[in-house]
């Protein structure tokens, strides 16, 4: 379910938590298990981070970069994941883990499921600042035609029941300037990841 501008009039606060976060815990381009450096820089907040380098995919409760655990989830993240769930029709979800991902011009998601997480009834849910992307969406398997969705900024996408394992993905960020983050998108998703 898309949510149209669900977070537009928290942005701001949204943002000041981005940089609180990434203070502690930079943004770094993490290697994947097949030896690339990732063009969407990310880090974390809550009690466990997602994770890539040689060995594979995963959730770690400590920041490998700092070997300290990842800064704690801002109360205002909480807060709207928790309400964005809600009005997707996913009551209680209290996520325990933020993937906070920032594209620049060029940077992309190559389509992907997420299933590193242990709960697949758990929603997921996804926030979208800054420029706007175009969000593929597919299907079930790798091979599912892709439907392109603008996100824009302040929009939220809640996603769980018979879509959770849908691949997904994002196309190279186009050059942008927007008022709140300048040339960058940022994404926060929420999951429910132990
Ligand atoms: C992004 N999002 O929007 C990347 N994953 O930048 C994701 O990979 C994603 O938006 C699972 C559920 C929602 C998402
Ligand atoms: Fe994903």
């Amino acid at each position: 379910m898309l949510l149209a501008g669900f977070a537009a009039d928290r942005a701001s606060e949204l943002l000041a938590a981005v940089s609180a976060v990434t203070q502690i815990a930079p943004f770094r381009h993490m290697v994947t298990p097949g030896g690339w450096p990732m063009s969407v820089a990310m880090t974390n907040c809550g009690i466990a981070g997602w994770v890539t380098d040689r060995s594979g995919y995963r959730y770690d409760s400590v920041d490998p970069q700092t070997s300290s655990p990842w800064p704690a989830m801002p109360t205002c993240f909480a807060a709207l994941a928790s309400a964005a769930a809600a009005a997707g029709g996913f009551l209680g979800f209290q996520p325990d883990a933020c993937l906070i991902n920032r594209y620049e011009p060029g940077a992309r998601l190559s389509l992907h499921q997420d299933r590193n997480e242990g709960d697949f009834d758990q929603p997921i849910v996804s926030v979208s600042l800054g420029l706007p992307a175009i969000f593929l969406w597919g299907g079930r398997t790798r091979q599912d035609r892709v439907r392109r969705i603008p996100l824009l900024h302040g929009d939220v996408v809640v996603w769980g029941g018979p879509a959770r394992l849908t691949y997904h993905g994002i196309n190279p960020l186009k050059i942008g300037d927007h008022p709140l983050t300048s040339g960058v998108r940022y994404n926060l998703t929420f999951r429910k990841a132990l």
